[in-house]
């Protein structure tokens, strides 16, 4: 659980993280400027004109390629404390080596051959799902922050947002070792800020489709193209560990290619919704994040929106 508290005359948020009993224990949970370089991004000062400037630029990337880059936005000390709290969770991570469509669905032969939902391809990598971060996790800091919530918003430009309510993928680490791939996709929630933690030798590559789709229209034949090999209107985003960036994953259809060398690459999720209360499909979170729980069976008929998935 977390709060923010809007000092109106200053317009700073201040971001308190409460968790469980505070009679317990107290536990040393990381504060806003333990994670984000603050000098640099004053993200926390809503009457600042650098933060002003800031959103300005990330909504304008994100209106132009679907998409915005934030170099050097969490301190390395913190990059550094999500390594290793990967590195501690690699026996508990989930790994896939499933087959899926840019959907998550199962193959329905009913559809025509061509369909893009009848495209099928190998992905190998895995997660650190979010209900396995620990109690001291930065990546759990970050996801809790209101601070960090109000920054996204503003920087898509849509608002309310919500932390997304899937137990599971709403904010995993994704795992990729030498060999794995990530294939093109659509997620289950809206929007998504990436935080590479640790980079791969070569490859790894985050490449994606801006707006590929819309809400009302699935715009097949353009998802076709894609999955056809048609990378004219792909665009590729290099990441350096510390860089955020944030995108529109349920519209633009995105993938990870193939991770070369010796160096696994690791990257932080945390993921925002229009809507408090949907979450992933029974068969999207099964594919993705091995289980499905009850929360995926009760809620499968409340959607954001009538895509596929
Ligand atoms: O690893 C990435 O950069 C993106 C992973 C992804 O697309 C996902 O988890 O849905
Ligand atoms: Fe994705």
């Amino acid at each position: 659980m977390s709060e923010a508290v809007i000092d109106k005359e200053q317009g700073m948020i201040e971001c308190e993280v409460v968790r469980g009993d505070v009679s317990l224990a107290p536990v040393a949970m990381p504060k806003l400027e333990d994670f984000v370089d603050l000098i640099q991004y004053p993200i926390h000062d809503l009457s600042s004109a650098k933060r002003q400037t800031l959103v300005d630029q990330c909504r304008k990337e994100l209106d132009a390629v679907g998409c915005c880059h934030i170099p050097d936005i969490i301190r390395p000390e913190s990059i550094e404390r999500m390594r290793q709290e990967v590195e501690r969770q690699r026996e508990n991570i989930y790994w896939s080596e499933n087959s899926h469509n840019p959907y998550m669905t199962k193959e329905d032969t009913s559809l025509a051959e061509n369909h893009p939902a009848r495209s099928f391809e190998r992905r190998s990598s895995g997660f650190v799902n979010s209900d396995i971060l620990e109690e001291t996790s930065d990546l759990r800091a970050i996801y809790d922050c209101d601070v960090m919530v109000q920054f996204v918003s503003d920087c898509l430009g849509v608002g309310p947002i919500f932390r997304w309510a899937d137990p599971l993928g709403r904010n995993p680490y994704s795992v990729m070792d030498e060999g794995d791939y990530f294939p093109w996709h659509f997620d289950g929630n809206e929007f998504t800020v990436s935080v590479l933690v640790q980079e791969p030798i070569k490859g790894g590559e985050f490449q994606y489709s801006p707006d590929l789709r819309t809400p009302e229209e699935e715009n097949l034949e353009e998802v076709a193209k894609v999955l056809a090999g048609d990378l004219s209107k792909v665009h590729s985003l290099i990441l350096k560990p510390g860089d955020m960036q944030i995108f529109k994953g349920r519209f633009s259809m995105h993938r990870v290619t193939r991770v070369e060398g010796n160096q696994s690459r690791y990257i932080a999720l945390p993921t925002y919704m229009r809507d408090p209360d949907t979450v992933n499909r029974p068969e999207h979170a099964r594919q993705f994040y091995g289980r499905a729980l009850p929360i995926h069976f009760e809620r499968e008929a409340n959607r954001p929106d009538d895509l596929l998935d």
